[in-house]
């Protein structure tokens, strides 16, 4: 088929709309509500009009992501006409806008202003002013904000939440000027929301963003009688190089300690030590699970996924480990073991998480991960904040001179712990240990090839020796998956000894709090994983067993692990 754009003649399939063939040939026409990563064009923001002429039809002015392109048609993306009618339509999407951008969490990076620019907006005639007296425009929730007056409904985050998490958790409310998203139920505890944020990786402005605690952290930093300690996840390091301009995936551990040094952290520790831990305590839980053949055994890490169980298949509560999530592993042991270490009172700690994730707020705040009414972690930051931060104190990650963790106690971790990140890594880590206990030997092979797909749902068998054999286990990323997998385990027809689900899709090095990419959902999941996979083999010791630092927390404070000491600090249970 054949049809003309700006006068140049090109050929397409049927069923190509006219956004997709202008894109094929590199012709730029705006775009707002649409998200191709997503398969989303509804065609609501009409900012990527186009004029079309056909013989023997009046000429139009259609939406160029929804339309088919038919034969014959000649398209105009850049009339004077058009140009006009995209301008006019962004200054009334503007007027019933909230605009104050400058106290907006996307001042710097929102879709909308972009795309202002790019129509070449010069003036907003109207303004918003009244219109949300009888509706409350904003859900809070304890990790995400619900922004109404932001809103432009373009519903990419409903899209995301339905179809590709499965949670469908948002809806359109209000009328007129004042509709926009809202959280079913009002809020996020009547919602079936389990907080992972993909919502908000995919809104082009501020109506869904995280709950902002940067402010907390300044304050920390500005109290001399506080000691502040903060922790990188194991997915940090290899994706918030992109924000300050440099390759996506490097790892930037080091400039990243050196960026908290200038900032005035007392103590740098890595969660990856909390992941080794984690693995100690998991792995024994594990294979006494298997031994009372109580099975399967799921992951108990990714707080997203807990609250997926705890609302949406509570009955299979039993089934999650017992052992906390590295986050919180660390933040116990700091306040705890390297409290006493170091001589701090630990009423005067804050322990500051700096996570790819949204959901790890409102983990933080669960009650029954504090101890002696303090929370274990006081405030998790998401790599979005975690820039804004260093931004407010003039620190520009790309010219920090790397440096590394001095802490003697908890900054050391395994390859074991920094694979957590990624799909299948925790299987991983677990195997490289239960292996060893099994069988007093070392895994010949620590890099395990069968768990290392990026599928949604995959499975594997696994020989783990000894009295188990060959155990059979599965790994998820992202819900739509999990679901259907728990779904199967529920009706008995799959089975399995462990399965490790992390609830955003591309697992933590894609996670809801990761930083955000205009126009495009994703994009560098497998370059942050290749460096994960890399900082593993090139870390001295592969397992977490052998993390020197672990052996000494066990034979000075612990005991073994799920002594007393231990069942008591690192494991946890769900809620009604
Ligand atoms: Fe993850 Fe974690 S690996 S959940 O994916 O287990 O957020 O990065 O910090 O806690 O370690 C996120 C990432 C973590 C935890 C670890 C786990
Ligand atoms: Fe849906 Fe996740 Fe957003 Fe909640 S946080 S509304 S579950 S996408």
């Amino acid at each position: 088929m054949q049809a003309s754009i700006n006068g140049q003649s090109y050929q397409f399939k049927p069923g190509q709309t006219i956004l997709q063939v202008a894109r094929e040939h590199d012709i730029f026409i705006p775009t707002l509500c649409e998200l191709n990563d997503i398969d989303h064009a509804p065609g609501t923001c009409r900012v990527c009009l186009v004029e079309v002429q056909a013989d023997g039809v009046p000429t139009r002015y259609l939406t160029a992501c929804d339309t088919p392109l038919q034969e014959g048609w000649q398209v105009l993306t850049r009339s004077a006409k058009v140009q006009e009618m995209r301008r006019l339509q962004l200054e009334m999407t503007m007027a019933d806008h909230h605009q104050s951008c400058s106290t907006c969490k996307r001042n710097g990076n929102c879709e909308l202003l972009a795309v202002a620019n790019s129509v070449g907006l010069t003036e907003v005639r109207f303004h918003y002013t009244q219109g949300w007296e009888n509706d409350e425009p904003v859900d809070e929730g304890q990790a995400i904000i619900y922004d109404r007056s932001r809103c432009i409904r373009c519903q990419r985050c409903v899209a995301v939440c339905r179809n590709v998490q499965n949670i469908d958790s948002l809806e359109l409310a209000g009328w007129g000027s004042t509709a926009g998203i809202r959280l079913k139920g009002g809020s996020v505890e009547p919602s079936p929301c389990v907080t992972c944020g993909q919502c908000v990786m995919v809104c082009p402005t501020g109506a869904l963003s995280e709950r902002d605690q940067t402010q907390e952290v300044l304050d920390y930093l500005a109290d001399p009688a506080i000691t502040t300690v903060f922790q990188m996840a194991p997915a940090i390091r290899v994706g918030f190089g992109e924000e300050f301009g440099l390759p996506p995936g490097l790892n930037v551990e080091g400039q990243i300690i050196a960026a908290l040094r200038k900032l005035g952290a007392d103590i740098i520790l890595d969660t990856n030590f909390g992941a080794d831990v984690v693995i100690m305590e998991e792995g024994t839980e594990l294979l006494g699970r298997l031994r009372q053949k109580k099975s399967p055994t799921f992951t108990s890490c990714c707080p997203a996924w807990i609250t997926f169980i705890e609302k949406h298949y509570p009955d299979m509560r039993p089934m999650l480990s017992s052992t906390r999530s590295p986050q919180q592993t660390l933040g116990v042991i700091a306040k705890t073991y390297l409290a006493e270490r170091r001589g701090i009172e630990p009423a005067n700690m804050r322990v500051v998480s700096i996570m790819p994730c949204t959901a790890k707020k409102e983990e933080a705040r669960r009650p029954e991960l504090g101890h002696d009414g303090r929370p274990d972690v006081d405030v998790v930051l998401t790599m979005r904040e975690f820039a804004h931060l260093l931004r407010r104190e003039g620190i520009d990650l790309k010219h920090m001179e790397p440096s590394a963790y001095d802490d003697p106690y908890m900054s050391e971790y395994s390859g074991a712990g920094a694979i957590f990140a990624t799909t299948g890594g925790v299987m991983e880590a677990a195997l490289r240990t239960m292996y060893y206990v099994v069988n007093g030997k070392e895994l010949e092979h620590v890099e395990i090839g069968q768990l290392r797909g990026f599928e949604n749902v995959r499975t594997a068998h696994v020989n783990l020796g000894g009295e188990f054999g060959e155990i059979k286990v599965a790994m998820c990323h992202g819900l739509k998956g999990t679901r259907e997998l728990v779904e199967e385990i529920r009706a008995g027809r799959m089975d399995f000894d462990f399965v490790e689900v992390m609830a955003c899709p591309g697992g933590c090095v894609d996670g809801g709090g990761t930083l955000r990419s205009k126009k495009a959902y994703l994009p560098y999941a497998l370059k942050r994983r290749a460096t994960l996979y890399d900082i593993d083999r090139h870390t001295k010791a592969r397992q977490s067993h052998n993390n020197q630092q672990v052996q000494r927390l066990y034979a000075e404070f612990l005991g073994a692990p799920h002594s007393e000491k231990a069942h008591h600090l690192l494991h946890t249970s769900y809620r009604d």
